[in-house]
């Protein structure tokens, strides 16, 4: 029995294409910048987005937290949801090796921060305040499974930060997933960033890495962040060069997850106990709530893994399945038999 593997994009094995590239990457040492394969991914990112510079970084942990580190000080601010990966998974990193002071409001279902609270959350200028100079969103929005904030939304919050003076950052772990199933171009949905951090070892398949893109400026002094946090690596070429495979090939076959997410969705949503519509997965991300006395979503998880389906129980009543590119449409079909085999019994 093969294992279909749910519980994230994160478990995606580099393609053959990206194990070629890795054997064949120039590399050098790129503290001393002489990686040539690493700078070409940066420049290739950077165009990509939209911005001037892009600095490639281990995780996208490490991506935020860079981030942050440049964009605020010892006691200031930093607006985020509640349920971003930055304020719940990210081990209180910019808290802990930046100072820096969270301000966490209530994400919306659809991962939005509701605009109003934003700007009224915004410090007045007071000595008793912490001063707020950061607003973080997340998009795709992972706890929202996999939520899209749509362009008009991130060009009101890049409009608030602009006119309020603060900067806005985005942990776009998943920025490709939203922009193939808008259908536009990624330049566009984050043009009101100053920052944004995206995964190459996700839905896009590389083994390893990161990058931070923005202005010249600020990645010059995310390229002294990284150091200061470890981050600085040699011969990176060797992993960068699947990143530019991921870059070039993967982006587009992004449909195809979503596509088997939403037809997972739609398969389960109706078996006794689960608590999904499935008109809300809009790209790679199924997360769904189990109501059914006796049965635990862990109890569930065991149970589906028992069958060679592995996904993960988040917390509270919910579970997490993510698709991905090992992940087929007969898989999902596969998936959906197990769910309704262990439910309907
Ligand atoms: N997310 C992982 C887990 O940490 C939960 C996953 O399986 O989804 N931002 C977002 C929105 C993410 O989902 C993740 C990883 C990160 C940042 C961190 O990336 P890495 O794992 O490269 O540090």
């Amino acid at each position: 029995m093969t294992t279909i593997d749910l519980r994230s994009d994160t478990v995606t094995k580099p393609t053959p294409a990206m194990r070629r590239a890795m054997y064949d990457a120039e590399v050098g040492d790129d503290v001393l910048g002489d990686d040539p394969t690493v700078q070409r991914l940066e420049e290739m990112a950077a165009a990509r987005l939209g911005k001037e510079a892009a600095l490639f970084v281990p995780s996208g942990t490490m991506g935020n937290l860079i981030s942050l580190l440049v964009h605020c000080g010892r006691g200031d601010e930093v607006i985020l949801g509640d349920q971003a990966h930055t304020y719940v998974y990210e081990a209180g990193g910019s808290s802990a090796v930046g100072g820096i002071h969270p301000r966490p409001l209530p994400n919306l279902p659809d991962g939005r921060i509701d605009l109003a609270l934003l700007e009224a959350s915004i410090r007045p200028d007071d000595i008793h305040a912490p001063r707020t100079t950061l607003i973080t969103l997340e998009n795709t929005h992972n706890r929202c499974g996999g939520a899209i904030l749509p362009v008009a939304y991130m060009d009101a919050v890049g409009e608030l930060a602009q006119r309020r003076g603060l900067r806005l950052h985005l942990d776009g772990a998943r920025i490709f997933n939203a922009a193939v199933a808008l259908g536009v171009d990624v330049k566009t949905l984050v043009r009101g960033c100053d920052s944004v951090s995206f995964c190459l070892s996700k839905g896009l398949g590389a083994p390893v890495g990161s990058v931070v893109v923005g202005s010249a400026a600020f990645i010059h002094e995310a390229r002294r962040a990284r150091k200061l946090v470890g981050g600085g690596m040699r011969q990176a070429g060797v992993i960068a060069a699947a990143g530019i495979v991921a870059l070039t090939q993967m982006v587009d076959r992004l449909a195809e997850d979503h596509v088997n997410a939403h037809r997972l969705a739609e398969g389960i949503a109706s078996l006794p106990g689960i608590i999904l519509d499935p008109a809300t997965v809009q790209t790679n991300i199924v997360i769904f709530a189990l109501d059914r006395p006796g049965l635990t979503p862990s109890q569930l998880a065991a149970q589906l893994a028992g069958q060679g389906v592995w996904l993960f129980a988040i917390g509270g009543q919910r579970l997490r399945a993510v698709t991905n590119y090992h992940v087929t449409a007969q898989d999902i079909e596969r998936t959906i038999a197990a769910f309704a085999a262990i439910l309907s019994a």
